[in-house]
């Protein structure tokens, strides 16, 4: 990938009419391409939104920009799976994960009391110290940006660490990966809205990626994403980071911890 010429090429589709007029979100995507892999991209985001559990767009929007500002290389969150054999015990996992992380216990009750008012597309952010919703995104949230992982090396990753090459996992590290490099992040919490996909995380600097293979049942298309931040000076530049900075992620062998 020559770094000097990347373009963000970003995907959205809905299901009666767009995402602002109230629409279903069926789906999104987000890579960074070269200028001459730019058809294969925008040909993958296009895949994508057309074959989906969640339904059949009718609103679809493919988006290429040039990404001028400096590329950041950054290594991957370490990967755990953690099989439970009910919805009910991974959220016990995920509360007892989340502490671990720093987030006070009081706070993870008041968020998951919040949970179920929420129908947001992109990710909500919860303060640590007063349990509130500080990103003030209403139901757009905020949609982390402009961050890929080149196959060959992700390739090599997942062949070193014995994890599938699943591309929803791909996807979601990317953006555990950038989220949890931001010193304000103190843990991420992650379930797709995908009615066929229940598997979800913990995310952080110190836990790593910790998978939890049920966090609700088959069918359900309520996902679920907050980042948990400490008490942010400049919310303004907080976002601009998740929706601005380009991001590589990129697996160094001898960096790995
Ligand atoms: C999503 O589909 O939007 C999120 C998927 C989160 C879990 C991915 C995994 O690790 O399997
Ligand atoms: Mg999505
Ligand atoms: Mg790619
Ligand atoms: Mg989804």
């Amino acid at each position: 990938m020559d770094p000097s010429r990347l373009y963000s090429v970003r995907m959205r589709a809905s299901e009666n009419e767009s995402h602002e007029n109230g629409g279903k979100h069926i789906s999104g995507g987000e890579l960074l391409s070269t200028y001459s892999d730019l058809r294969i991209s925008v040909n993958t985001l296009l895949e994508k939104a057309l074959n989906h559990s969640r339904g059949k767009p009718d609103f679809l929007q493919i988006q290429c920009e040039i990404v001028n500002q400096p590329i950041k290389i950054v290594n991957p969150l370490t990967v755990h799976t953690n099989e439970v054999t009910t919805v009910e015990e991974g959220h016990e996992l995920v509360r007892n994960l989340l502490e671990k992380t720093g987030v006070p216990k009081a706070i993870i009750e008041k968020a998951y009391q919040q949970i179920p008012e929420y129908s947001v597309r992109g990710a909500i952010l919860i303060d640590i110290h007063t349990g509130e919703r500080v990103d003030q995104r209403l139901d757009k949230g905020v949609r982390v940006s402009k961050m890929d992982w080149q196959t060959r090396n992700f390739k090599k990753w997942a062949t070193s660490k014995a994890v599938p090459y699943n591309p929803r996992l791909k996807e979601a590290l990317i953006l555990a990966t950038k989220v949890c490099n931001h010193k304000s992040t103190i843990a991420e919490l992650c379930w797709s809205d995908d009615p066929d996909y229940i598997t979800g995380y913990v995310a952080s600097k110190n836990i790593g990626y910790q998978r939890i293979t049920q966090l609700k049942h088959y069918g359900n298309e309520s996902g679920c994403r907050i980042f948990f931040v400490d008490t942010l000076s400049d919310l303004h530049t907080y976002i601009s980071y998740l929706e601005e900075q380009p991001i590589l992620v990129q697996w160094e062998e001898d960096h790995d911890t």
